[in-house]
């Protein structure tokens, strides 16, 4: 019977409270729409009293349903089902680390990241994953020191997804993605070392204004941007802090990987969000901390400062999480 329940219970945490938190946001443009529709009184010549109450109705059953839907699952359930766990520890010192490194046709900037990444005293490999590049990034990064692996299928995903197994492969105790824009920085490594103590898996968020260069594509809209798609994936899996869902840079442990190896498959942009729901969902311990971030060198073939793109990948994180 307490099986049963605990099921039944799985079954609906988190997704309770992210649909209901849609049904609360609705009910937040209702009311904006009843508000507005003072400002045109006198402007448009009809009848609102109908129109008002219609949309005060629905602001409220919205606002009682996903409100209540929001608290049940978030304050209620959670507090009789979730088993609080202690911290645990573990050393990362003396541990050996593979780096997975994304390129494509980034010859321009490739040998930077590549030395960069090597002169960690505990990183042992730096492979390249060569996603199809048609100019001189594969030569590049072998004379800086990188092994280069190909990775035939096009997208930015796959190319993760290789340099994870990549890494995975080397036998490296801790495994490093990273994108070989020179958008990441060598100097995080110890950060997000500090905190692998901890958990299985550490992210690194792009979002703090005060570790980020200037004129990067961290801009006035992808830092928000950011942080509201961040902030639907904290309620879908409460609990854990989230501020950013493009970050490729993160770090974990080899056995952490063995468990959720199997589930990654996001060929797309929108690669990073599926692998930390994945990671969620297996119940990986997470934890994002605040790293540097540098402005792009060569051209960005991803997402950059464009809008339209961002909005896009955006759209598709969201569905991963509604979907989760
Ligand atoms: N967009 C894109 N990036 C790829 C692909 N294959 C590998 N990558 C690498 O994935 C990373 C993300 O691309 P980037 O242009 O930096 O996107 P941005 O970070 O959104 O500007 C870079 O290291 C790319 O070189 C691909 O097919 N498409
Ligand atoms: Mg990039």
């Amino acid at each position: 019977m307490k099986n049963k329940v605990m099921k039944c219970y799985k079954l609906i945490a988190g997704r309770l409270a992210v649909y209901s938190f849609l049904l609360l946001a609705m009910s937040f443009m209702a009311f904006l729409l009843t508000s507005a529709l003072w400002l045109f009184e006198g402007i448009f010549d009809f009848n609102q009293d109908i129109l008002r109450s219609i949309l005060q109705t629905i602001t409220y059953i919205l606002f009682i349903i996903g409100g209540g839907g929001l608290f049940l699952d978030l304050v209620i359930l959670r507090n009789i089902f979730i088993k609080q766990v202690d911290v645990s520890w573990r050393n990362v010192k003396d541990k050996s680390v593979a780096v997975g490194m994304t390129a494509y046709n980034d010859e321009d900037i490739i040998t930077g990241p590549v030395k960069d990444f090597l002169a960690h005293p505990q990183v042992k490999d730096v492979i390249v994953i060569d996603n199809n590049c048609t100019d001189l990034t594969a030569e590049r990064a072998q004379s800086a020191g990188a092994k280069v692996v190909v990775e035939p299928k096009q997208g930015f995903g796959f190319a993760s997804m290789r340099a994870l197994s990549a890494a995975y492969e080397t036998g490296a105790d801790i495994l490093v993605l990273v994108e070989g824009d020179a958008t990441f920085d060598r100097r995080d490594l110890n950060k997000y070392f500090s905190y692998l103590t901890n958990v299985d898996m550490v992210i690194g968020t792009r979002t703090t204004r005060e570790l980020i260069d200037r004129d990067t594509q961290i801009d006035w809209l992808m830092n928000p941007g950011n942080q509201i798609v961040a902030k639907l994936l904290q309620i879908r899996f409460w609990g854990t802090r989230f501020t950013d869902v493009g970050c490729t840079y993160r770090v974990i442990w080899r056995d952490a990987y063995e468990k959720i190896r199997s589930k990654l498959s996001v060929g797309g942009m929108h690669f990073n969000m599926d692998m930390t729901v994945e990671a969620l969902k297996s119940n990986l311990k997470i934890v994002e901390i605040p790293i540097t971030f540098h402005k792009r060198g060569g051209l960005s073939k991803g997402v950059g400062t464009r809008k339209i793109r961002a909005a896009a990948v955006a759209l598709k994180m969201m569905g991963v999480i509604l979907k989760a």
